[in-house]
């Protein structure tokens, strides 16, 4: 069995939700939330030696960074999604990095300031946003480009790099970061994957998930 450890608040939780959903998978979901420290516990750690969520656990073996998993997951599964050739996999690859290391991290500024700060009584950094929305109007339309000329972020076929962008956009809207709304590939690309089962079997709409979650902490 499947061992998947997070919580739903994390967009890269979503990823490898989506990937298991894709695959058929079925999972054990261990809710882990790091809001409550249960990211810093022995346990945790010796299945995640970064103390960060997601994590997964499949018969002893355990992994960490979902980038990695979901490419394990595919990998292992002969997916369609990680084709084995060496090119495919490159471009796939390739778009993956871009959407972490660089779309990731601006949304993640402002998500952070204006939705988990406030939530958790932190500091708010009013900068910190204006910086990672500078970056979102640099990094949309790149997206916005590629997905004009090509049905899929890595070309024609849908691929872990669809997967993972699309969870790391899913808090635009719960941020309020409008901008997105300009481009309308991207737009039309999110609504044609939100309507596939893999997407619908997790939730319909991140934002209200969140809000959901927000209200039952707000309640403990
Ligand atoms: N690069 C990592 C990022 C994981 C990450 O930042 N997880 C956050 C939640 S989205 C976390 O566990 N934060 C708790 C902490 O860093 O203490 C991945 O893709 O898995």
């Amino acid at each position: 069995m499947i061992k998947l450890y997070g919580m739903g608040l994390s967009f890269n939780v979503s990823k490898v939700r989506y990937c298991l959903n894709h695959l058929n998978l079925k999972y054990d979901w261990v809710q882990t939330n790091p809001i409550a420290g249960e990211n810093r516990t022995p346990e945790f750690l010796n299945i995640c030696p970064t103390g960060k969520i997601p994590a997964i656990e499949i018969d002893g073996f355990k992994l960490f960074e979902s980038n990695s998993i979901i490419r394990y997951l595919a990998a292992s599964n002969n997916s369609a999604l990680y084709p084995q050739d060496a090119k495919k996999r490159a471009v796939i690859d390739a778009w993956m990095d871009y959407a972490a290391i660089h779309v990731a991290q601006a949304l993640g500024r402002v998500l952070f300031n204006r939705v988990f700060a406030p939530m958790t009584g932190q500091p708010v950094d009013q900068g910190s946003i204006k910086v990672g929305l500078e970056f979102l109007d640099k990094y949309f339309p790149v997206l916005e480009k590629q997905l004009s000329q090509n049905q899929y972020l890595a070309g024609k076929e849908l691929s872990l790099a669809d997967l993972s962008l699309l969870a790391i956009l899913d808090p635009c809207e719960l941020a309020q970061i409008t901008s997105i709304d300009k481009y309308p590939a991207l737009k039309k690309w999110r609504a044609g994957l939100k309507s596939q089962p893999f997407y619908q079997k997790c939730y319909k709409d991140y934002s209200q998930f969140v809000q959901d979650a927000i209200s039952a902490q707000a309640a403990r």
